[in-house]
């Protein structure tokens, strides 16, 4: 707090100066005809505008008028106006010269509307440009009180917050379901400011110096030359640059997992990856690492599911998570800490916490609940809300701090820059989205897109003609905090730990703790993008570096690109795996999950209603699969066999072996094993959901389709008399997400 001697002061040697002034401003100054100024010792409101200086409604510091909603702004009465508010007769027709004649220069609102459209897009995000969000709550347990002095962690407390997931290479219009890593950015609108935990699907970056972050965003963006790849890392400036900074090595391999390609945002766990540091009311501190841990379970595509879904819906990611919310099916994570204690050396069971290329098994550290997110809202406008909002590492609430990670050290720089040019300008807080739910008193002024309306005259301090305001807050006020961490002394050097210097052992670590399903899909996503390198030195390069990693990993990625198995160049680190980095084996809530159904002219109709029912009971979303649209009986159909999928659903079920339609191509296999030919769509969905290891159900006519497909009998395919038996013992396979003992190595 600002000593009340020096306001005092300011405000004597101020009256001082203007005794002998026309027109004395200062309240109390000899000649001026007002009391003098009381001494400000306690905080206020900012100073209201003076009577002669109106707005033209009353607007909060941050430009919205009370208790009106931010879309109020923007369409306010029956008619079309120009953006002054001018009504609008024709918005049809621009301002000729006669029917036939010139457009006039004079058409102000056919230059208005053009111009406005000119300028629709702006620049999109450097990297993590494709996403979509949706608006929440969360929920804290209290279970965090005792290490952090943030409010929203108090028991009870619940938080608006808004997130958004992204892919991080593609541009706007890119696919969802590409081989990458995910972002998951959270704001939570706490009443202390602002939080922003800006975090990934995978919890280790390839990077340990953000100084490197052009290189590698450089290397996995499109070649400069022709913009080729779009949204892959399956190219060769890709694999060039992990080649040869072996530290990326381990997000690598997650990117090469099946965490590079997620079922939903619903079904990924987020990481905050690098070390926070937590400070509670008495100044103690920890070390914490954030993890988001969903209800759903961490379930992922396959990879011929990704590619077939990139062509047949981009949008399969941003549709499923505004379909689940609309469908009442809201989102859920848990918010999870690995607590650490705050010692000098920052270590934890000899693992470096700065270290943003490592993680701790949560075997070593158990990740402790702390609060619960529900995604509950999808956003009004996309533009207004997933496109304009900005998050940045440095909003922080007090009692959470940063680290020394040299990695979290630059972001803090750059979230805040980047802004700058893909908001035009520095008033980017003042969008929206952006507002925090904290009331604002800043003294930042002007700049490009002021929306705010600022009263008084000292946007400075320490002021006088303001009354002192705004006051800085004191200990016990809520202000942030920065933790007094030692620095030490040390020479000014370009240079990392040698801890840093370990790029192996973990990813090992990770291999090792696949069950054979998953090293069997990272051995193929090696393959296939290595496979699709020109350059031979670079794919010789990597299976080098995969030699490093584990033996078996590299020997079977040679043999597929037809390389030469090379010897490892470092002894093999002897690591424990960690079984919680595997996503086979535990059993999920299915609620949410897509069931196809298929059907025909000649299906067991009440039957299918009651597995509809049974469906929405169990929250499932069952779609009606029909050689035609419209209706079939009572029921409506969701989808044709021209514009169904397999990749669209999780389960099938088939009520039906509809025929081919007149004049159809008739498919190889149909009649082979059934004399009755079928649809070879509908063979299609079933054989296409059999490859992707998927619970398969039939009864009735439906069970000839499984035999004409060859699937019957097998591991996850149900036959059952009735439909409701079918589809209960369909659901009970979700809960695994697939049916694993398909896969050759299972
Ligand atoms: Fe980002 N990152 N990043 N990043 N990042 C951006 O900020 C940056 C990193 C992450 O949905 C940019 O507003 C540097 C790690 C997400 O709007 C930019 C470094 C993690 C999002 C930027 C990193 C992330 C971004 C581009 C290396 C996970 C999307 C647009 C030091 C913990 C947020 C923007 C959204 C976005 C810089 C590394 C997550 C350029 C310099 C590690 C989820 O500022």
């Amino acid at each position: 707090r600002k000593p009340v001697e020096a306001v005092k002061e300011a405000v004597q040697h101020a009256a001082a100066k203007l005794t002998d002034a026309a027109t004395p401003r200062v309240p109390g100054a000899p000649g001026s005809g007002t009391p003098a100024l009381a001494e400000p010792t306690e905080p206020a409101e900012p100073l209201p505008p003076k009577p002669e200086q109106g707005t033209p409604e009353p607007r909060t510091p941050t430009g919205a008028v009370p208790g009106c909603p931010a879309a109020a702004f923007a369409q306010q009465g029956a008619y079309l106006t120009t953006a002054q508010g001018a009504r609008l007769r024709d918005t049809d027709h621009s301002l000729k010269a006669g029917a036939r004649g010139p457009i006039l220069l004079q058409d102000h609102h056919f230059r208005e509307k053009i111009t406005h459209f000119d300028h629709e897009r702006i620049p999109e995000r450097v990297v993590h440009a494709r996403g979509a969000g949706a608006h929440g709550v969360f929920t804290a347990y209290g279970t965090a009180e005792a290490i952090t002095r943030a409010g929203f962690l108090k028991k009870g407390r619940e938080t608006p917050v808004f997130v958004r997931f992204s892919t991080v290479l593609g541009s706007r219009g890119s696919a969802d379901t590409v081989r990458d890593t995910r972002g998951f950015a959270t704001k939570f609108y706490t009443d202390e400011g602002t939080f922003d935990l800006v975090g990934n699907n995978i919890p280790v970056f390839f990077i340990q110096d953000a100084i490197k972050f052009p290189d590698v965003i450089h290397a996995a963006k499109p070649h400069p030359d022709r913009e080729i790849p779009q949204a892959q890392s399956a190219h060769d400036t890709f694999w060039d640059f992990v080649s040869l900074h072996t530290e990326a090595q381990h997000h690598t391999m997650w990117n090469m997992s099946d965490r590079g390609i997620p079922r939903s945002y619903r079904t990924m766990e987020g990481f905050g990856v690098h070390t926070f540091r937590l400070v509670n009311d008495a100044g103690a501190t920890v070390l914490v690492k954030f993890h988001w841990k969903p209800r759903l379970g961490v379930h992922s595509l396959l990879w011929e599911e990704a590619q077939l879904i990139s062509g047949v819906d981009p949008d399969f990611h941003r549709r499923d998570l505004y379909d689940a919310i609309e469908a009442g099916a809201y989102p859920e994570w848990e918010l999870g800490l690995q607590v650490f204690p705050d010692t000098p050396e920052e270590t934890f069971a000899g693992i470096d916490l700065l270290d943003p290329t490592k993680i701790v098994p949560e075997e070593l550290a158990e990740v402790q609940r702390v609060g619960k997110l529900v995604l509950n809202r999808t956003p009004s406008n996309f533009f207004a809300e997933s496109e304009q909002v900005a998050f940045h590492l440095g909003n922080l609430p007090p009692g959470i701090d940063v680290t020394n990670d040299p990695l979290l050290q630059g972001r803090l720089f750059s979230y805040l820059d980047t802004q700058l040019t893909r908001l035009a300008g520095p008033n980017f807080p003042q969008i929206p989205i952006n507002r925090p739910h904290a009331g604002v008193n800043d003294m930042l002024r002007d700049g490009f897109h002021q929306h705010a309306v600022h009263a008084g005259v000292a946007p400075y301090r320490p002021n006088s003609l303001d009354g002192g305001n705004p006051f800085e807050a004191g200990d016990d006020e809520n202000a942030f905090v920065d933790v007094p961490v030692r620095v030490a002394e040390a020479p000014k050097i370009r240079a990392n730990p040698v801890s840093f210097a370990d790029h192996f052992s973990q990813t090992r670590l990770f291999w090792q703790s696949m069950t054979p399903v998953e090293q069997e899909h990272i051995v193929h996503a090696y393959t296939f993008e290595l496979g699709k390198c020109y350059e031979q030195a670079i794919k010789e390069r990597q299976v080098q570096c995969l030699a490093d990693i584990d033996p078996v990993l590299c020997e079977r990625v040679a043999t597929g690109l037809g390389l030469p198995v090379p010897k490892p160049t470092t002894p093999l680190a002897e690591v424990v795996p960690s079984p919680a980095l595997s996503q086979v084996g535990a059993q999920w809530p299915a609620e949410g999950r897509i069931v196809g159904i298929v059907v025909g002219p000649d299906a067991d109709l009440p039957g299918v209603t009651a597995v509809r029912e049974a469906a929405f009971g169990a929250g499932l979303v069952p779609l009606v699969i029909a050689p035609h649209g419209g209706q079939l009986g009572d029921l409506t159909v969701q989808r044709t066999f021209d514009t169904a999928r397999s990749v669209e659903f999780d389960a099938l079920l088939l009520a039906a072996a509809p025929a081919p339609a007149p004049g159809a191509v008739r498919d190889a296999k149909a009649g082979t094993a059934d004399p009755a030919p079928i649809d070879p769509r509908v063979l299609r969905l079933a054989e296409e959901a059999w490859r992707h290891a998927k619970a398969i159900g039939a009864w009735g006519d439906g069970t000839a389709v499984l035999r004409a497909a060859g699937i019957a009998g097998t591991p996850g395919v149900i036959s059952a008399y009735a439909g409701p038996d079918t589809f209960a013992a369909v659901q009970e396979l979700l809960a695994t997400h697939r049916v694993w003992q398909r896969f050759a190595s299972v």
